[in-house]
């Protein structure tokens, strides 16, 4: 089994409803547990045209799958979410990411761990310092590290939070 960390958002229709339905289908999902939640927030969109401002939130999994195979159910749940994107960096309703799978480095051209561009962005590490506030990248750098180089925060406030309904 192997602890891995999965950044969801979404900024198109009923975000938070795609955000619970996706944690929920995780769990569902052969080989698949979810061990935490993180609280929800909403953020300023980063990158690309105008949009609506997203919720975001990070899951944690215990997973026997491999990472190609959490790969393959988050593109599957994305589906389900009904995903709108026109654009590379458009509004979705539903994207979910692989940001940690234990300590594995991946790079394959359609999947790289950690996530590329995890350590620059406050809407991934605030919602993953929830659940793993002494975490590390596999390289060994501090997850409260990489955010506190980022500088002083804008365009992330806390949301609420989501239920786990099994
Ligand atoms: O990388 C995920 C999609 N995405 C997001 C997001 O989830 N949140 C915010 N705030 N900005 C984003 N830009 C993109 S692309």
């Amino acid at each position: 089994m192997t602890e891995a960390y999965l950044g969801l958002g979404s900024n198109l229709g009923n975000r938070l409803a795609f955000l619970q339905r996706a944690v929920a289908m995780l769990d569902d999902a052969a080989g698949v547990l979810v061990t935490g939640v993180s609280r929800v927030y909403e953020t300023d969109p980063v990158g690309g045209t105008e949009q609506p401002r997203f919720l975001n939130a990070v899951v944690r999994v215990e997973t026997s799958l491999t990472p190609r195979g959490l790969l393959d159910l988050a593109t599957e749940i994305e589906r389900d979410g009904s995903r709108v994107r026109a654009e590379r960096w458009g509004p979705r309703t539903l994207d979910l990411d692989i940001l940690l799978f234990g300590s594995r480095e991946v790079e394959e051209p359609d999947l790289v761990i950690p996530h590329p561009r995890m350590a620059d962005r406050a809407f991934v590490l605030i919602p993953l310092l929830d659940l793993a506030p002494g975490g590390a990248l596999p390289d060994g750098r501090p997850l409260a590290g990489l955010l506190a180089a980022l500088g002083p925060v804008s365009g992330v406030a806390e949301a609420g939070g989501m239920e786990l309904v099994r």
